[in-house]
């Protein structure tokens, strides 16, 4: 997912460094990938799939340190947004169907006697929600009373 360069300008031990996650993070694993005299490579990965819709932003603090002596060290803030699928279907904020009495003759024309709202947990355009009449004959008696409106 990304990686992560720590460069020691000492020699020896005192240029070696060994870095990791140190904020008890557990969404993300850091490991290594290269080490020279100069650089030291770590790869930074998820450790499980990620879910946008729990967690939009993840930080992870990297400390790394040298073997020198004393140790001296340094640490750095990273952070991973996460990017938004469309895996939530939107849903109608009232479960079990809606119901409502109009009175036979008495509903004036355009007036509304029903409200709806679905709502689904994405973002952007994956939260959008388009709402139409099922094409069914009650729909198809009802659809000049009904009014869509978003
Ligand atoms: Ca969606
Ligand atoms: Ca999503």
């Amino acid at each position: 997912m990304g990686l992560v360069t720590v460069e020691d300008r000492d020699s020896g031990s005192g240029g070696r460094t060994v870095c990791n996650i140190s904020d008890g993070s557990t969404d993300l694993v850091l490991s290594p990938l290269t080490a020279s005299s100069s650089a030291s490579i770590y790869r930074l990965t998820t450790a499980r799939s990620l879910d946008r819709e729990r967690a939009a932003r993840l930080s992870v603090t990297v400390s790394c340190h040298d073997g020198g002596r004393p140790p001296l060290s340094t640490e750095e803030k990273f952070s991973v947004i996460v990017l938004d699928q469309n895996d939530h279907a939107p849903r109608f904020l009232q479960s079990g169907g809606y119901s409502v009495n109009v009175r036979e003759n008495g509903s004036v024309p355009q007036m509304p006697i029903l409200k709806v709202k679905a709502v689904d947990a994405d973002e952007g355009p994956n939260a959008d929600v388009w709402y139409s009449l099922s094409d069914t004959p009650a729909a198809r008696y009802t659809a000049n009373y009904i009014i869509i409106s978003g």
